[in-house]
């Protein structure tokens, strides 16, 4: 393959709603370009993008995928994303690289939501931004209901390139109003003949052609001044004044689509090859350290990794942009956040699975390799002479939970290190330890992106694991005064065993007096790392226990307290004194004492009201006013209480307060009811009660496990 240089490489991210026909649209443009001499379909399952099995099993995009294309003299990179977003890290980290996107609208359905979504990621890049109007073919489709509604929501930088002369199926003619030509399509789509605009459509092309040079004119002083001398622009100034407005989101043009019948793709193509902006006209990049960096050939080499993914009989690629400089193979660099040296070993370009061999990638391109041993997603890698990091990609927080079990016990060790490996390659899913539900938590952006987690741990790590609600850290408490006393008694052969506690606990808060009926010797406070205090009284008189047996006692409540008596969840907020006891001047030893200790508490602990806490979170939902009383419905069948209302701007906000036992699959509940609309924010807010009926049915279960071990 030819090397393009960083003047002459285009990178476009293909985005949009689920179905607007992105992976069509890349298939499409590959074949126009001669890439592939079969054009590939969803339907068939034979798209150069779509080439994992999930995604056929699914009918729709998962991964990102690059492929390219060769048109006239430059190289157009493609990445082609998943709609859903469940897999909307996959979309970041492309517009990321991308120096443009080409939002993809569905003519049958306008604006969707995902749009809408995803068009925030967009906007915070400001990347440059094509709309493409696709499905035009389709008997549903409404190009103007489209076009308005996207004038509505992209606002008025939205300009109209083309209209279509016909929609549905009569769709084979295309106005362009930067060239002044209609294009016509052969029945089977393809290359368009170039024929002049009938008379019956010259007034309309004519006004919109004028809107759209005065659009194009007012990006640039000069060009304003030329456009007020000549009355017109020349195709040249145009194309200058639609780059300085892409660059600045003032121009977001319009194109017409139809991705399956191979209509309106070379058109689209050509204009980003001569308007879109390529990685050195875009604004540098920053550094973490506030530096910038240009896209340029003459500084030392800096690859950013976007992306990696272990691939069945492949193994680790990795997917880059090349930042500055020129990359070969065999060339060396330094990871600065892991600290280690990679060694570039095989060079690619990639068109989905098809990996072609390459001698040089320079600035601005997009390349992959394979076996980068010690390079996460996010990471930059810098030749010798570069030095700091790039601005890592910033992924969104995880929307839902699900504890993850092998169901092989053997693989437990080897989940969690498989699990880290799928975080580096895609950061939106997070993995994490519960140390006190002792359950490993996965923590995604949705279903769908669960679903595919699992069926990567099956095919692809050969793991067969179970998804299962995440144990609720609950707490137990007391509520009045008990006492109760244990006897540790064993002397069958050997050296015996002798304790004897006698014990009362209360419900503990700060400041409370000491009891009266006994007497305090000795005072201990332990902060309890779950939260709360214990605070141990030791009350014994006449030396019936020896004071050196009280840290086997403390010992033994503790362990109680770590693992309570209603429901194995941490205790918290007791007062324990031991006042009374006896000791055996042989056989009393610490062991006895921790046993005595536990089991007095233990005793005493179910005499006192136990009282079971839950953790309850401040819920924050922020959706359409439309949908309020439905989701305020739903807090309520969360045993929710509701805080407050406020609103911010057209969105309405509800705070409440929800047990997080009730929280599970609040997330796709809120999407369903706002169709992706509803942001929602989740924060730990305090430790309550949990109702009697709850904590009965909670305790019966852990007594039935208790009895099962
Ligand atoms: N009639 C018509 N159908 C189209 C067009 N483009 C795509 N389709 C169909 O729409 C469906 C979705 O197309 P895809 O290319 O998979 O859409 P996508 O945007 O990649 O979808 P996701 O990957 O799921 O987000 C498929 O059945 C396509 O054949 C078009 O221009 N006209
Ligand atoms: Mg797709």
């Amino acid at each position: 393959m030819k090397t393009y240089d960083e003047k002459h490489i285009k990178n476009v991210v293909l985005i949009g709603s689920a179905k607007s026909g992105k992976t069509t649209l890349a298939e499409t443009m590959l074949f126009e370009a001669g890439i592939t001499g079969r054009r590939g379909s969803v339907e068939e399952k034979n798209t150069l993008s779509d080439y994992h099995e999930i995604e056929h099993e699914r009918g729709s995009s998962v991964y990102a995928t690059p492929l390219h294309t060769e048109w006239k003299d430059y190289k157009i990179n493609i990445i082609d994303t998943p709609g859903l977003d469940d897999f909307i890290g996959e979309v970041i980290a492309a517009i990321r690289v991308c120096d443009t996107a080409v939002i993809l609208l569905n003519a049958q359905h306008g604006v969707e939501i995902g749009t809408e979504i995803i068009f925030d990621y967009v906007d915070r890049y400001q990347r440059p931004t094509i709309l493409a109007i696709n499905h035009l073919d389709h008997e549903k489709a409404d190009f103007q209901n489209t076009l308005e509604e996207a004038k509505n929501f992209f606002g008025p930088a939205v300009t109209l390139m083309q209209y279509p002369i016909e929609t549905g199926p009569g769709f084979n003619a295309i106005i362009d109003l930067l060239k002044m030509t209609m294009y016509k399509f052969p029945a089977g789509g393809g290359k368009p003949e170039k024929l002049p605009i009938p008379e019956s459509e010259l007034e309309r092309a004519n006004q919109l052609h004028n809107e759209l040079v005065e659009k194009a004119a007012e990006n640039d002083e000069k060009l304003m001044e030329l456009y007020f001398e000549k009355g017109n622009l020349d195709e040249d100034e145009l194309r200058e004044g639609l780059k300085l407005g892409m660059m600045n989101h003032h121009v977001f043009p319009v194109f017409c689509l139809s991705a399956k019948k191979d209509m309106g793709s070379g058109r689209l193509m050509g204009f980003i090859d001569n308007v879109a902006p390529s990685a050195v006209d875009m604004p540098a990049e920053m550094l973490e350290d506030g530096s910038a960096l240009k896209c340029t050939v003459q500084a030392p080499t800096r690859l950013f990794v976007f992306k990696t993914l272990v691939e069945p009989h492949l193994g680790k690629l990795s997917l880059f942009k090349v930042m500055s400089g020129e990359l070969t193979p065999g060339m060396d660099f330094y990871n600065e956040k892991t600290n280690t040296n990679e060694r570039i070993g095989q060079l690619f370009i990639l068109d989905g699975k098809n990996r072609n061999a390459v001698e040089s990638l320079k600035a601005g391109d997009i390349g992959a390799t394979l076996k980068m041993k010690n390079t996460r997603t996010s990471d930059t890698l810098n030749a010798k002479g570069a030095t700091g990091n790039i601005d890592p990609i910033h992924f969104p927080d995880p929307k839902i939970r699900m504890a993850i079990l092998a169901k092989n016990k053997a693989d437990d060790e080897k989940l969690g290190e498989v699990l880290h490996e799928i975080h580096a390659e895609d950061p939106t899913i997070v993995v994490q330890y519960d140390k006190e539900t002792r359950q490993l938590l996965l923590y995604a952006q949705g279903e769908l992106h669960l679903t595919a987690t699992k069926w990567r741990l099956q095919h692809v790590y050969k793991m067969d694991i179970d998804f299962i609600k995440p144990r609720i850290p609950y707490r137990e408490t007391i509520q009045r005064i008990a006492e109760a006393s244990y006897r540790h008694k064993k002397q069958s052969g050997g050296a015996g065993q002798f304790g004897e506690v006698y014990m009362r606990i209360e419900p503990y808060h700060d400041g409370m007096p000491n009891p009266k009926d006994i007497t305090v010797r000795d005072t201990e406070v332990h902060e309890l790392p779950w939260g709360g205090k214990m605070v141990f009284l030791n009350c014994i008189t006449g030396g019936v226990i020896d004071s050196r047996f009280m840290p086997s006692i403390v010992k033994g409540v503790m362990e109680k307290m770590s693992e309570g008596p209603l429901t194995g969840s941490y205790v918290r907020d007791v007062r324990v004194s031991v006042y009374d006891g006896k000791m055996h001047p042989v056989d009393s030893n610490d062991i006895s004492f921790k046993i005595a200790g536990m089991m007095a508490f233990k005793e005493a602990f179910h005499a006192a009201e136990p009282q079971l806490l839950e953790p309850i979170f401040d819920v924050e939902t922020e959706a359409p006013e439309q949908v309020m009383g439905d989701i305020m419905s739903e807090l309520q069948t969360r045993r929710s209480i509701i805080m407050g209302m406020d609103s911010r701007g057209s969105f309405q906000i509800i705070k409440a307060r929800t047990p997080l036992a009730e929280l599970d699959k609040f997330n796709s509940a809120l999407r369903s009811i706002a169709q992706g609309r509803a942001k929602v924010k989740v924060n730990f807010a305090e430790y309550a009660t949990v109702p009697g009926e709850l904590q009965k049915k909670l305790t019966e279960e852990y007594r039935k496990t208790e009895q099962e071990y």
